[in-house]
């Protein structure tokens, strides 16, 4: 008898799933199926999960397809079931293709073809259906994306838009993407939602157009370069009923929120001072960090990082704001900036860097204690809380999985599912850090 073993979330249970499924059953005799546990998902940073492991065992089981239904609790599992079984062939979508190559030690590996083009209208009988989501841009932001998203449950990625046919193409086939359209309305009618990906400048057209045909907008930073741009997107998507969401991967993530709340709790008294670091080099002067006429220097590329801690913490009143500037003498872009904040009896600083190096930590003051996060800070999952007593000092940590995408992926779901955006980031937010990028871009 031939043994066959695959393994998955199932959340949802879909049309891919059931593919998936019948084609492991017809390369043996006997179907096991592994079924992630709730932890198990946790460890792995598998975000939103909606359906509680029972149901989806039950969901499976419907399915009639498997012989066997285990549940998946720790990494490595995989081959003690696999001996334990004593399993054929391990099977898995190709999505996870190379991922698993450590099996063939134990057994055969077989990498299925993953199922394209799911339709969410198929799937429209669940309460959250799943999201199809299209990706705007084919760089290097939007190939990470890609291998992040499929750590969030609830949603389904199966086309690109861009401008060159044949770059769309080969990122539609590296990525097992069903469609690729140089059209944009053309392919704004195929989905729900955008994830804009595209260079600073065209944001605004990009994320304005898929508005206004009613789709739910995920923007990468900046989002726009102008305040009034900000401000007319929100309102448009309150509107048009959707969710606009600044893709800032830092806010969304939980050793940060954690970060902020413990700040803002009076632990460290009042705070005072806030100054974040966050520099880059970027090596290739034809990169469009580089470019000026492509919005390109260290503030627009990476402000928003600083920008956004210092505003949790210290709200959006400022007083007064200034710059200074150290620029490339080949391209005319700012390599170091200091951006200075002076808020009423508090300050702040953001260094931000493409060409210039600096610890890239986070210090928050108060008149109690200070708040210490090390580089990288923006991918908060560690930090101490310190006082002049050294014996009071409290250490926190919560990991960062992966690349930290998945984070604003899962709130971006959560929102559109809870028909408003995240507290975690407030428009007014966004709104300040667009502006205070327009006020450095008009000291050029
Ligand atoms: N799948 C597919 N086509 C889709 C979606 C999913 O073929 N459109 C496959 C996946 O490749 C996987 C299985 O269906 O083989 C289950 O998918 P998920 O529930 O998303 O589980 P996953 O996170 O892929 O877990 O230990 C767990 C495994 O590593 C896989």
């Amino acid at each position: 008898m031939k043994k066959v073993i695959t393994y998955g979330t199932f959340d949802i249970l879909h049309y891919g799933h059931l593919n998936l499924l019948k084609r492991a059953k017809e390369l043996g005799d006997y179907l096991i199926v592994g079924i992630t546990g709730e932890e198990y998902d946790y460890n792995r940073g598998k975000l939103n999960v909606t359906e509680p492991l029972v149901k989806r065992i039950e969901n499976v089981k419907k399915t009639g397809l498997a012989d066997k239904i285990i549940v998946e609790e720790y990494f490595g599992q995989k081959i003690a079931d696999i001996q334990k079984y004593e399993v054929d062939i391990f099977a898995i979508g190709s999505d996870w293709l190379g991922k698993f190559d450590y099996l063939k030690e134990y057994c055969e590996v077989v990498y299925l073809e993953r199922t394209k083009g799911i339709s969410s209208t198929d799937l429209r009988i669940y309460k959250n259906s799943i999201l199809n989501l299209g990706i705007v841009g084919n760089g290097r932001i939007a190939s990470r994306f890609i291998p992040e998203s499929k750590y969030v449950s609830g949603v389904n990625i199966d086309c690109v838009f861009g401008r060159n046919e044949e770059h769309i193409k080969n990122f539609s086939q590296k990525f097992e993407l069903n469609n690729y359209y140089t059209d944009y309305t053309k392919f704004l009618s195929q989905i729900d939602a955008v994830y804009i990906a595209t260079p600073h400048n065209t944001h605004y057209e990009y994320a304005k157009k898929a508005i206004l045909e009613n789709k739910h907008v995920l923007c990468e930073k900046p989002m726009v370069l102008e305040a009034k741009q900000a401000e007319e997107l929100f309102l448009l998507a309150k509107k048009h009923n959707v969710i606009l969401q600044e893709a800032i991967k830092t806010i969304y993530s939980p050793c940060f929120n954690k970060l902020i709340n413990i700040a803002k709790s009076g632990v460290i008294g009042n705070i005072k001072d806030v100054s974040a670091t966050f520099t880059k080099l970027v090596e290739n002067k034809n990169l469009r960090e580089f470019n000026k006429s492509m919005f390109g220097g260290s503030v627009t590329e990476l402000s928003t990082y600083p920008l956004c801690a210092i505003i949790k913490l210290m709200g959006t009143n400022y007083d007064n704001i200034s710059f200074s500037s150290i620029f490339d003498k080949e391209t005319g872009v700012d390599i170091f900036t200091k951006i200075n904040i002076e808020y009423p009896n508090a300050m702040a600083t953001a260094n931000i860097g493409i060409g210039v190096k600096k610890e890239g930590d986070l210090v928050i003051s108060g008149t109690k204690g200070y708040i210490y996060v090390p580089a990288p800070w923006w991918k908060t999952e560690y930090f101490e809380i310190r006082f002049e007593n050294l014996s009071q000092t409290q250490k926190f940590f919560i990991k960062y999985d992966g690349d930290g995408l998945r984070y604003e992926l899962a709130d971006f779901i959560k929102a559109i599912n809870a028909h408003k955006n995240s507290y975690k980031f407030k428009n007014e937010e966004s709104i300040c850090i667009a502006d205070i990028i327009e006020k450095f871009l008009l000291t050029l």
